[in-house]
């Protein structure tokens, strides 16, 4: 086999791919038929394409490849030669119209350390091939616009692999000579290579069945190795779970006969929906109270459901091309986000996510990796599996179903499911749905594909007391972003709502407005009382609002607004307008805040999951977002004052909270997930006010709970301080979960994200501990992911987190360029930082683009972060 990093580096100058360079494939593949014998150092991949000549064209047939060398070609069963290799394409001239060809080539999965194609995790042999891993298994065009069905037959050494899964059903399997087994799979759909899977290896099995509305009984299985197979009743109850919504919500049935669910360690994503056979990152199927959080527990179910839901938002309907990844992302994002919702409280479900907006995608709109939603060019693919395909896509849609309403959206997925069904569609086509089964005009909505940035909106409300009515002025502008100027105004769906400041009452209905304008004017009759506005209810639009509004009136809506959305963001402004405040000026007055999160903790209606969402205050990256020039010490202090007030006038508070008392079995209900993440909040705030027994309180939770959710809260607020308990207890968690990696991962991630002074000098000595390594995943996240992510630690005076992390991305790179690439935005940020920062900062990006041999996914993060 080739050297498996020459395929990935940098080449000299970087082939750029571009939108509008799309042409139609110029061959169909109708059918495949793979032959897999499969041995982790020497698996050889016999192909069998049948190519028929789309429309007329003397073009040849190019299969791409990579990694890899053709042992030998054949076109219809005869031996050839006459191929070429350009780039990394096969180039093969074809005399008809249809033909068979074949080709054989060997790979080594064992050596595959960059988890793309068919590698090894943990003695399981399986797959990757999204976005273009299929190309590292056999020649193929490996596009999403060419649809085939595949017959796979494996055969491997039947001890070490007794477990033979694929795409689609089993149709025929049987034993071979010398102790190995063969099986057949085929899948009859239709799907793009990028859907492609199989797995080998020694698994267990956790079986359950769904039966479908039409009567189908569909066999599901979730395989781990056999020591974990007690941790996988979560997921496959969530599958089951998944599998009834997407019948009663989008009317979409499961298709096949079985569904398998395989979970490996080592996995560059969350999970892959490859037909038939989704395969997972550990980390979002294994699960039980000791071992997991509530958080791992609702990430488990979302995730399960998102690959579930691709089956009909990716792999019924595909995409045309990598441009129109949101197609599915952004649209199946939607719909995991409506599961989630319908299975606890759909208000704290939609916080989180606009918690996560904030956090990941408003930074990567506001900086040098910005891009629009359907993207216009790109170095390696890779790199845009990102928030804003994923997450500002997902808001789309949404602000395309609150256009609509919900009956005339349901009418716009049953048509497009029906008329793209079997295909690869676009972006477009779905919006062309959405306007004629909703009967509306999208016109201007589809800026918001092609504009990158966050819109910014400015609202101002005039009242002139008696006059019955009140005006409320809004104006946007969409910001320039790298490449696009002079942007136009986008359309916003803005849910608005007045309350008079007397009563507290609504001062009529709610409106839905759709500006579209760069500027406007709304009048609201019959305003009785000086009213106060409450606007982007639910967040009805994925933008920032500047608005006038008080303290005063911010602290009201936190107590009277009716839409919990809104009470926890008038909640958020208040804190986050009085801690920009203090990180400028050194101090603020925190009585308000106190008063609000006073009056949140105390009123009894309130589900204790939203209490403990409202009352956390701004992270201290979206505080530094508000900032011309982040200044991360100042933003941190600032905080921590908050905090310490907060705790110590609201102590009694608190600790009732986080009283032993209150614990009772683990149970994974809303209402006690509620209680448990408002007591961690709360012994947060018991720490934070300096309280003497502070340390020993979290100690005793530490010690007496039955569940990771109480553990994991009270290590995490044991490491934010110096204590003799904070040692003991990352002692005592380490050892007691020795051999359990997603927990290692943990005990890992809570010191790197610790925000006490010595973190930077503890993370670079924990990359020298035995049980870290860069060749997992899921652990170089957990540590240099959190680091990245830990603004004070790593922005330290003296630069050395910059320094640090450039030779991490380095070393990762050469064995895993994606996961590499995925970690460099932090260092990107340079120019939101005084000038000292920004040019250390710089110096890293410009070291690591210098570098000979990266790979092209770190040079484009990292070329374009200095642009
Ligand atoms: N389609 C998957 C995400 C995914 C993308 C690329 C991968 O390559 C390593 C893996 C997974 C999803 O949306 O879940
Ligand atoms: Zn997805």
């Amino acid at each position: 086999m080739a050297d498996t990093r020459a395929t990935a580096a940098a080449p000299a100058t970087p082939v750029v791919t571009r939108r509008s360079d799309y042409a139609p494939p110029a061959w169909q593949v109708p059918q495949v038929a793979l032959d897999v014998a499969l041995d982790p150092l020497a698996t050889r991949v016999h192909a069998r394409l049948e190519v028929v000549r789309a429309g007329a064209h003397d073009e040849p047939l190019r299969l791409d490849g990579a990694g890899q060398v053709p042992l030998a070609v054949r076109v219809d069963g005869i031996a050839v030669n006459d191929w070429r290799i350009v780039g990394e394409q096969l180039v093969l001239a074809l005399p008809g119209d249809a033909h068979v060809v074949e080709t054989e080539v060997e790979i080594a999965p064992d050596r595959n350390t960059q988890l793309m194609g068919l590698y090894a995790s943990g003695g399981i042999l399986c797959t990757q091939c999204e976005a273009e891993g299929f190309r590292r298994i056999t020649w193929f065009p490996d596009r999403p616009d060419v649809l085939s069905t595949y017959r796979v037959r494996m055969t491997a050494d039947k001890a070490r692999f007794p477990v033979l899964l694929a795409n689609g059903d089993p149709v025929a399997a049987g034993d071979g000579a010398d102790g190995t087994h063969w099986a057949e799979w085929h899948d009859p759909y239709p799907k793009p290579s990028y859907l492609f899977a199989l797995v080998a290896g020694d698994l267990a099995v956790n079986r359950g069945t769904f039966t479908t509305r039409s009567g189908r009984v569909v066999e599901l299985g979730i395989w781990v190795r056999a020591a974990d197979l007690a941790r996988t009743g979560h997921a496959l109850h969530a599958l089951q779970l998944a599998m009834a919504w997407d019948e009663r919500v989008y009317g979409r049935e499961y298709d096949l006969d079985v569904f398998n669910i395989v979970a490996v360690d080592d996995f560059n994503f969350g999970a892959m929906e490859n037909k038939g056979l989704n395969i997972f990152n550990s980390r979002y199927i294994l699960a039980d109270p000791d071992t997991a959080t509530d958080w791992d527990y609702d990430a488990i179910a979302a995730v399960v459901a998102h690959e579930y839901f691709h089956n009909w938002s990716g792999n019924r309907v595909t995409c045309r091309d990598w441009f129109q990844l949101s197609l599915k992302e952004g649209f199946t994002v939607y719909r995991d986000q409506g599961f989630s919702a319908d299975q606890g409280s759909p208000a704290v479900k939609r916080i989180e996510d606009v918690r996560g907006l904030r956090a990941a995608q408003f930074p990567e709109d506001a900086g040098p990796l910005a891009h629009p939603v359907r993207p216009e060019s790109y170095i390696e693919i890779g790199n845009f599996y990102t928030a804003t395909i994923y997450n500002k896509g997902a808001e789309l849609i949404r602000m395309m179903a609150t256009i609509l309403g919900p009956e005339r959206f349901r009418a716009a997925t049953d048509l497009y499911f029906d008329r793209f069904d079997g295909t690869a569609a676009t972006c477009e086509d779905f919006v062309a749905c959405m306007e004629e089964a909703g009967g509306v005009d999208l016109t201007r909505f589809r800026l918001w594909y092609s504009q990158a940035g966050t819109p910014r909106v400015s609202a101002t409300l005039d009242h002139r007391p008696g006059s019955g009515r009140a005006t409320l002025h809004l104006a946007q502008k969409v910001p320039d972003t790298p490449g696009q100027t002079a942007k136009q105004p986008q359309v916003l769906p803005l849910r608005l709502r007045l309350f008079g400041a007397e009563t507290g009452q609504p001062l009529g209905d709610e409106r839905l407005v759709i500006l579209s304008d760069a500027a406007a004017s709304i009048t609201f009759e019959t305003v009785t009382e000086r009213p106060v506005v409450s606007l982007n209810r639910g967040f009805s639009a994925p933008v920032v609002i500047d608005s006038d509004r008080s303290a005063a009136d911010l602290a009201f809506l936190a107590r009277h607004d009716d839409d919990p959305f809104a009470r926890y963001e008038a909640m958020q402004q208040l804190m986050l307008d009085t801690l920009v405040a203090a990180t400028v000026e050194g101090e603020a007055d925190h009585a308000a805040v106190i008063a609000a999160v006073a009056d949140t903790l105390d009123d009894p209606a309130l589900d204790r999951a939203f209490v403990a969402e409202a009352v956390l205050l701004p992270a201290e990256s979206f505080i530094g977002d508000q900032l011309s020039i982040v200044d991360p010490e100042a933003i941190f202090q600032a905080r921590e004052a908050l905090r310490r007030d907060l705790g110590r006038a609201l102590d009694a508070r608190w600790r009732a909270a986080c009283d032993p008392a209150l614990r009772r079995p683990f149970a994974y209900t809303p209402e006690d997930k509620g209680i448990r993440r408002l007591r961690n909040v709360a012994l947060g705030y018991v720490a934070a006010s300096g309280a003497a027994d502070a340390a020993a309180l979290a100690y005793a939770q530490f010690e007496a709970t039955d569940n990771m959710t109480d553990r994991h809260g009270a290590l995490t607020t044991l490491v934010a301080g110096h204590s003799a308990e904070r040692d003991a207890a990352l002692d005592v968690f380490y050892h007691r979960y020795a051999g359990n990696t997603l927990v290692l991962d943990k005990w890992f991630q809570t010191q790197a994200l610790s925000p006490l002074e010595d973190t930077p000098a503890l993370v670079a000595e924990l990359a020298q501990h035995p049980d870290f390594t860069l060749a997992n995943p899921n652990r170089a996240r957990a540590l240099i992911g959190a680091f990245g992510a830990n603004q004070r630690a790593f922005h330290a005076d003296g630069g050395d987190g910059y320094r640090w992390l450039a030779d991490q991305l380095l070393a990762l790179d050469a064995l895993n360029p994606q996961t590499a690439a995925k970690l460099l935005p932090p260092l990107g940020r340079w120019r939101r930082f005084d000038p000292a920062r920004a040019e250390r900062m710089r110096a890293e990006l410009a070291r690591i683009v210098a570098t000979p041999d990266i790979s092209k996914d770190l040079f484009e993060q990292a070329s374009k972060s200095l642009e």
